[in-house]
């Protein structure tokens, strides 16, 4: 989309529903690459909950062949965002027929071809480049469609109801927004299973794919069916077609679509083997096929008013699915990475210039808004309302959500609606943490008086973009007590905090205790409280909540990078024989043991010293991190070897969790021991490797010890024809590249015969590998904002939403140095400066550039 004159803002308060409703769609499309026809046949009748009558049709890049109402010709008013007419004031018949082009469709939104097939991306507004219609969530109806083409197979929503030689037939019985519109046509080859729902219905499954990755769908089916089967029984929430059909797909912008019935993904978020996916690849896909599935319920039979209540779908698909994937794996290693990637992704967002609330209140670009803090804080969100009102009234309260709201389009005002009716509650102080955006800090302090202990609290969320003031927001927070000799004196309790200040008393206890704060990161805030070595080094040892002892250990990490990037200090011994203890624990998960061994990231320690008020130098948190890593391979050099020999799996390859812990322990050992042994375990390991896992752990140290030409190469000897591996080999190289090559190592990668910048995948494996390396991306003379702003100004009028979201790589620019500040700043300009610059893009610049 091409901004005009001046971008349009979209406001949460200017809501009105729509004139008229939709009493049936049909559709039906003549394929042709360059020349699809499109004919809609569409039942609207007067709204009688709207005021105001206008016929508003929306429509992009489409070309209008003939419009009819009643039977009688017409020619509407065309404007850039669609189409306007007089309409009678009673229910009367819309139909039109409009021509597109799928095949130079290159912003993979609406109707597009990928490797030859037809495929559609409708969320949030592509259904308008298909065909004239009231494309807004809160306008749903009941869909037939019919395909025409020669393609082999032919989808859509819904149950198939017929086909023939050359069309195919279905119809969706469920009204839903056009969103949730799908349609994929090609010459594609299924993995097929059945499923029978707790009320005894037969569902056909099937994953799609195009012909060769047919032995890469096994474990999607299986992760859909422990979906489908979770969802009855967690949730009581039953599948409701006859049939449910996933579809891999090479270009996608996003990882999947929920569309109804008809899931669309992308195939790096599906397709599966072990030579091929790492563990965490295989993690990921089960978490994704179950998000998906899991919005048939929420986000499809209930779904959003408007695009300014999307946390409403996907943060509670967010919690649904983080729920799903604890229940399935580790529950506290499922949490400790939520963390990190919250605070990877989601705290750099809330705390600089792209901040806005949960439920946002203007845009001009709805696609820039799937961000980490409307799903990932999102859910968190929903994680603290679920802790203060408890596990059985958050059932409750869900029962009454499906229960009143099936088939509608709602509100984050409806949703805590049914907890305020299901518990007694009142939730207006709790709303804020959908309207105030920004990460809340509480200061913590503590007092031991005449045999009480209180912990007094202080919160205080400093402004964010347009919000300069906020007030307190109910905070939940999980406090646990331990007696000097680390027992727990006083388990787990949630402390409700509602005020600026608070203050708890314990009293009954024998000695002061030592807090453990924020037990399983109760609430998405930062606590900021002095506390010395010896209490952190306490905790790590003794504390019972696995998620505070993984963060009293990150805890001492960061403050020993500190002191050696500030101050020049050594390592802190004493952390490091804390945690050898727990990572030489053979009586604790391996996966929670490699969590532990994991160091904050260059980007997360740049964050650390600018709240420091340290400007934070990329070359120096590399060294630091570079010696630190140097030092515990030196100190631990006896154990090594016979500690990674410990978790040697010799079971065939499975990707479960248990195996799959022991191979992320085994991976990080061997990143250690690669600094000793210059690359010869590492070599071991890729010349025996059966699995990804293993064969891209040791490629990867093999990189970083600068011993990897031999198996970079053979690596793309053997894998140049699978694209996703491939992927995973162009990210590799510039993700551990020595920071002053990464820009001459992601220059040569764009060289390569097989680096595709309309492919998503592999221009986000080069450029956003190239960003996650830290030191090398914030390279001193600029450089490498440079290459990456060329590649964004290259992209934008090809696929504007992923260089929209690539954008946001620049989010953190005004924690650096004043010549690094500029140097960005510069870059942001030229982006912004671009002839015909898209909407999306112009947005997220403007808004970064603040
Ligand atoms: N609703 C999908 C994500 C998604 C969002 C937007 C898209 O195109 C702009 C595509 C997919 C989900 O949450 O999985
Ligand atoms: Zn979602």
């Amino acid at each position: 989309m091409m901004k005009d004159a001046a971008p349009k803002t979209i406001y949460l308060e200017d809501y009105t529903p729509f004139g008229y409703v939709v009493e049936s769609v049909h559709l039906t499309f003549h394929l042709a690459p360059t020349a699809t026809r499109v004919v809609s046949r569409i039942a609207f009748a007067p709204n009688p909950d709207a005021t105001d009558g206008t016929f508003l049709l929306h429509g992009e890049d489409l070309t209008l062949i003939r419009a009819r109402i009643d039977g009688e010709e017409i020619t509407p008013d065309l404007t850039e965002d669609g189409l306007r007419c007089a309409v009678p004031d009673t229910p009367f018949i819309w139909e039109a027929e409009v021509e597109i082009s799928p095949q130079t469709n290159t912003a993979l939104e609406g109707l597009y071809m990928s490797n030859g097939m037809y495929c559609t991306q409708c969320e949030a507004e592509g259904f308008r480049k298909i065909t004239y219609y009231p494309d807004r969530p809160d306008v749903m109806s009941i869909f037939t469609v019919r395909i025409e083409g020669e393609e082999k197979v032919k989808l859509s929503n819904g149950n198939p109801v017929g086909s023939g030689a050359g069309w195919a037939e279905w119809h969706d019985p469920w009204p839903k927004p056009a969103y949730l519109f799908a349609l994929v046509a090609g010459d594609l080859v299924n993995h097929p299973d059945r499923f029978t729902t707790m009320s005894g219905k037969d569902v056909d499954l099937n994953i799609w794919v195009r012909p060769g990755d047919e032995d890469k769908c096994a474990f999607g089916m299986e992760a859909l069916k422990k979906s489908m089967t979770w969802d009855e029984e967690v949730y009581g929430r039953e599948y409701d077609l006859n049939i449910f059909n996933i579809v891999a797909v090479d270009d996608f912008n996003m990882g999947a679509m929920e569309n109804k019935g008809l899931n669309v993904f992308n195939s790096s978020c599906v397709l599966a083997s072990p030579e091929t996916s790492t563990d965490s690849n295989f993690e990921r896909i089960e978490a994704i096929i179950a998000h998906e599935y899991f919005h048939n319920w929420t986000g499809n039979r209930i779904t959003c008013r408007d695009w300014f209540q999307l946390c409403l779908k996907e943060g509670l698909t967010v919690f649904r699915d983080s729920q799903f994937t604890a229940d399935m794996r580790s529950e506290p290693v499922k949490r400790i990475s939520d963390v990190i990637d919250l605070r990877a992704r989601q705290f750099p967002e809330d705390q600089g210039p792209l901040s806005h609330p949960v439920r946002p209140e203007s845009f001009q670009e709805i696609n820039n808004f799937y961000t980490a803090t409307i799903y990932e804080k999102g859910a968190e969100v929903i994680g603290m309302l679920k802790t203060l009102v408890g596990d059985d009234a958050y059932s409750r309260a869900l029962d009454l959500y499906f229960d009143r709201h099936d088939g509608q389009a709602c509100t984050i005002e409806d949703w805590l609606a049914v907890f305020e009716d299901a518990t007694g509650r009142d939730l207006a102080q709790f709303k804020l943490w959908y309207s105030q955006s920004g990460t809340p800090r509480v200061a913590v302090s503590e007092d031991w008086t005449d045999g009480v202990y209180t912990l007094t609290f202080k919160q205080h969320t400093p402004p964010t973009p347009g919000q300069d003031v906020k007030d307190p927001k109910v905070i939940p927070i999980a406090v646990g007590l331990l007696n000097p000799n680390g027992d727990e004196v006083v388990p787990t309790r949630v402390l409700e905090m509602t005020q600026a200040e608070q203050s708890f008393a314990f009293d009954g206890l024998a000695s002061k205790p030592v807090p453990s704060i924020l037990r399983g990161f109760s609430a998405p805030i930062v606590v900021d409280r002095e506390v010395s070595r010896e209490e952190r080094a306490f905790l790590l040892a003794h504390d019972t909540d696995a998620f505070n002892r993984w963060e009293a250990n990150r805890n001492l990490a960061r403050d020993c990078l500190v002191a050696m990037i500030r101050d020049g200090a050594g390592p802190d011994n004493a952390w490091l024989d804390g945690l050898e203890r727990v990572i030489r624990d053979d009586s604790l998960d391996p996966a929670f043991r490699a969590l532990m061994l994991s160091l904050p990231t260059q980007s997360e320690m740049a964050q650390v010293l600018f709240d420091l008020f340290t400007v934070p130098d990329p070359d120096a948190i590399w060294q630091a991190s570079e010696d630190l890593r140097g030092h515990m391979a030196v100190a631990w050099q006896g154990f090594l070897p016979d500690l990674r020999a410990t978790v040697a799996v010799d079971a065939p390859y499975a990707p479960d969790a248990d195996q799959a812990g022991k191979r992320s322990l085994g991976s990080a050992l061997l990143a250690l021991q690669t600094r000793l042994d210059g690359g010869a375990a590492a070599q071991a390991q890729y010349g025996a490797a059966d699995n990804m896992t293993l064969q891209l752990s040791a490629l990867s140290q093999l990189i970083s010890a600068g011993k990897g030409d031999a198996a970079v190469k053979a690596f793309e000897d053997q894998w140049h024809h699978d694209r996703l591996v491939m992927d995973k080999w162009f990210g590799l190289q510039v993700g551990m590249a020595k920071p002053d090559v990464a820009v001459d190592v992601a220059q040569r990668l764009v060289q390569h015969p097989a680096f595709d910048m309309g492919n998503p995948n592999r221009f986000r494996a080069v450029m956003g590998g190239f960003a996650m390396n830290h030191a090398g991306f914030h390279r001193k003379d600029g450089e490498g904002y440079a290459f990456l702003a060329d590649w964004l100004i290259a992209l934008d009028d090809r696929n504007p939403q992923t260089t929209a979201r690539m954008c946001s790589v620049f989010q953190t620019w005004k924690r650096y140095d004043t010549n690094r500040q500029g140097l960005i700043r510069a870059q942001l300009e030229r982006i912004k400066a671009k002839p015909k610059l898209s909407r999306d893009t112009d947005e997220m610049v403007s808004r970064i550039l603040g």
